[in-house]
């Protein structure tokens, strides 16, 4: 597969494993699973015909690690960023004592008011490193970069998590607990 053609896959993909798996006729089980026949039929179906060893590069080659078979190798899951309600059964974390979370100018004022809200997804997202937060504000024009004071946060009663590709999450951050919030 070209790259872009990967990159049309692999949204289509974290489309339906996240956000609107029954667009494609397709249900999550428990944990986010979906069986890998059923999912390489229902690509077929809707315009996406692939075959596993096509899958299985999609999923070694995602940038971010998005998705992750399951260890039979006869499931897969994204590993974060769902809009749907699923259970990632994901184990509370300590996290590190700065994350980070990039973001755009025109949010500022709602983050300066109300901190970070995970808005569509099931957590705000966070980063141990700031160029892929900075990567993650680009997305919508200049980046802003906050500072995540995580080890206060987690002392103050904060709950974090970390998805199996490594990115931090958390229910919400108050905004005594960023800085940058004057860029
Ligand atoms: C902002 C992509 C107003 C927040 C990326 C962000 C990442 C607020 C947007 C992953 C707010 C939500 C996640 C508040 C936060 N008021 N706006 N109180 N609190 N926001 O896409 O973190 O390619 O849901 O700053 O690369 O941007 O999909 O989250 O700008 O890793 O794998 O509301 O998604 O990865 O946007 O991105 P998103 P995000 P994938």
């Amino acid at each position: 597969m070209d790259p872009k053609t990967a990159t049309r896959y692999s949204k289509f993909l974290s489309q339906h494993l996240r956000h609107q798996p029954e667009a494609i006729g397709l249900t999550l089980q428990a944990g986010g699973w979906v069986a890998v026949a059923d999912l390489l039929a229902a690509c077929a179906a809707h315009g996406y015909p692939l075959t596993r060893d096509e899958l299985d590069d999609l999923v070694e080659d995602s940038d971010k690690q998005r998705f992750a078979y399951d260890e039979a190798g006869q499931r897969l899951r994204a590993q974060q960023g769902h809009s749907v309600a699923v259970n990632l059964e994901l184990v509370p974390a300590t996290p590190p004592a700065v994350l980070y979370h990039g973001t755009a100018p025109a949010a500022l004022p709602a983050i300066r008011a109300t901190g970070l809200q995970k808005m569509s997804r099931h957590h705000v997202h966070l980063t141990a490193d700031e160029a892929t937060a900075r990567r993650v504000g680009q997305r919508r024009g200049r980046p802003v970069l906050l500072a995540v004071n995580a080890a206060a946060w987690h002392a103050a009663g904060g709950v974090f998590y970390r998805s199996g590709n490594g990115v931090w999450l958390t229910e919400a951050v108050p905004p005594q607990y960023l800085e940058g919030l004057d860029a």
